[in-house]
């Protein structure tokens, strides 16, 4: 890593790749800046919307993304601090290729860390475009501003966070000013980003003006459009049409009789955005064989719920009896792209042995943990919330449920057809669903987009306000009121779990939000309702109780707690 910096000969972990000459297509020779081909290669992407915050060190650069001569501009939507950027890019690429999140780096990269690491779990591709200090200084060994180090080390601080958190193979740094270079990390990237891959580019920032023969967009850019002709093997239909074949010799009747259950897992998730994954051919197949189709909540949204075979959520010991009896009663319980986490089976209770395994991950069977909730108490509050909820979501709605009790009002949401369900439950990070939200609605303007957060989550990034309201983005927050962590709380009821009571629509207003309307359960439907059919950005805030607490959050919460505090 030393060398990194050396003038003499720049050592890149690309070298495999460097080594072969001229690989790169030189078919259109035109000068460009660096900036310029990032522009070109999201717009080749049909994009043109990227994130960040302007810092010294990376203002070439983003000056150089906006000022390209390209068929079209791109966008850049400055946010309030590098978290709240990554969240937004990771929530826009959630219905896109990819997209950039442009920092500083130490300062702004670090922030952008916690995001960057949600976007690898949630795998929608994000490049952090990270600016950082002069190199000539770093030779010479002076001190630089945002820097812990003197010398190479002040630039390879943050390199070497995001090689830790991305992978070497993620991880890039532009320290040369030959197009072969240019041409090798820029093609890492994108095979990176591909890849599902979130990825990292370091680019001193006397780099960052570089002119020239760099125009490599579009043999990067066929890359994308090869690796997304591939998505058929992963349709469900496929999928399980092969498993019928290959088991039961496509003997449908023989296998009906086993009244066979499926459970579907996240690991096709970030398919979903280029394919339709469940269709009428499988749903046709799934009927055929009798099957009751089951999902793990961290892939709520990939079934289409109206369906009659599609019964609902696994969520291990907090899934309702009923349920149960369907793989009680099963001969063939199949596992489809299921990753069990503590989250998702409720501290990995009433984990259920599968008889056919399908690409899954993390699956252990702890039979002694097999505890249920026989009688789940939902009370009339979060009924209305839920089904309030329920009722505005269409075809043309998205919606992004955050960490904390919204979890639990979203779990009851039956999703009509068409409509995205967003969760980050792998991850968990409290904050991500607004700015997420955001970064949704700008990927998806025609569509409304709907955020379901908490106060506490919310508190982490309320200074996102200002650009939902400034961009006027067609989205509705609704932010459930309760002054406390209430999924905190429930397991120990401690005065560090209250939030202090805050007027969030005067907060709101005093900074220029137009649409903003204080509500109470009462009136929560027909707010709803009405502020939900209003063009662009509309918060509601709604006021509950912090007693209201669902034997379901509470019982998961406990559940999943002493999962975590188990002793070996
Ligand atoms: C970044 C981060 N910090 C802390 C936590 C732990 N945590 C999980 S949920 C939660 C409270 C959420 O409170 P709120 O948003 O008000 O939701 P509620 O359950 O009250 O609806 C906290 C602190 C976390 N998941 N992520
Ligand atoms: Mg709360």
């Amino acid at each position: 890593m030393k060398h990194m910096f050396t003038k003499k000969k720049i050592v890149t972990k690309n070298n495999n790749v460097k080594t072969k000459k001229n690989v790169y297509d030189l078919s259109s020779n035109d000068n460009i800046t660096l900036g310029g081909l990032f522009s070109k290669i999201l717009l080749l992407n049909g994009t043109d919307t990227f994130f960040g915050v302007p810092s010294d060190l990376n203002m070439p650069i983003l000056d150089a993304m906006l000022e390209a001569k390209l068929d079209k501009k791109v966008k850049f939507i400055g946010c309030r601090n590098e978290l709240n950027a990554s969240y937004m890019a990771e929530g826009f690429a959630r219905t896109k290729p990819f997209t950039y999140c442009v920092i500083g780096s130490m300062v702004g990269s670090l922030s952008a860390a916690n995001g960057f690491a949600n976007s690898i779990c949630e795998k929608n591709p994000i490049l952090m475009i990270a600016g950082g200090n002069n190199s000539n200084d770093i030779l010479d060994g002076k001190l630089s501003h945002h820097t812990l180090f003197k010398g190479i080390n002040d630039q390879i601080t943050s390199f070497e966070v995001f090689n830790t958190l991305g992978g070497k193979d993620n991880t890039f740094i532009i320290n040369s000013l030959k197009p072969s270079g240019i041409f090798n990390t820029v093609t890492n990237i994108s095979n990176s980003l591909v890849n599902f891959n979130s990825a990292y580019v370091h680019i001193p920032v006397n780099f960052q003006k570089i002119t020239g023969q760099l125009d490599f967009s579009n043999c990067i850019s066929s890359q994308f459009n090869h690796t997304i002709t591939d998505f058929e093997q992963f349709k469900f239909y496929n999928i399980v049409n092969d498993w019928i074949k290959n088991n039961y010799n496509d003997d449908k009747t023989e296998l009906s009789k086993l009244k066979p259950v499926f459970l579907f897992g996240s690991a096709y998730n970030h398919y979903s955005k280029f394919i339709t994954l469940a269709d009428d051919n499988f749903y046709n197949l799934m009927n055929s064989i009798n099957a009751k189709l089951f999902y793990t909540m961290d892939a709520k949204g990939i079934l289409d719920e109206t369906q009659e075979n599609v019964i609902g959520y696994y969520w291990g010991g907090i899934t309702e009896e009923y349920k149960f009896k369907y793989f009680e009663e099963s001969g063939a319980i199949v596992y489809v792209g299921v990753d069990f986490s503590d989250y998702n089976t409720s501290g990995y209770t009433s984990v259920i042995p599968p008889h056919f395994k399908i690409n899954c991950k993390n699956i252990f069977i702890n039979n002694k943990q097999n505890l249920r909730l026989n009688n789940i108490h939902l009370s009339n509050i979060s009924k209305t919330i839920s089904y309030s909820i329920e009722d505005v979501l269409n075809s043309n709605t998205d919606i992004f449920v955050e960490t904390g009790s919204s979890w639990f009002y979203g779990a009851h949401i039956k999703l009509p057809k068409g409509c995205r369900y967003n969760v980050s439950m792998k991850y968990g990070s409290i904050g991500w669903c607004f700015p997420a939200s955001i970064g949704n609605a700008f990927a998806n303007p025609l569509r409304k987009t709907i955020c379901l957060t908490g106060d506490g989550a919310f508190q982490c990034v309320l200074q996102e306000l200002v650009t939902a309201q400034t961009y006027n983005v067609n989205l509705t927050l609704i932010l459930i009121n309760n002054n406390v962590y209430q999924i905190e709380n429930v397991l120990d009821n401690e005065k560090y779990n209250d939030l202090p009571i805050i007027d969030y629509e005067a907060m709101a207003k005093s900074m220029k939000c137009k649409s903003v309307t204080t509500c109470t359960v009462d009136n929560f439907k027909s707010t709803l309702q009405k502020n939900n059919l209003l063009p662009g950005f509309n918060i509601i805030v709604l006021k509950i109780s912090d007693k209201v607490i669902d034997n379901l959050l509470e019982n998961w919460a406990k559940l999943v707690d002493k999962y975590t505090l188990h002793y070996p």
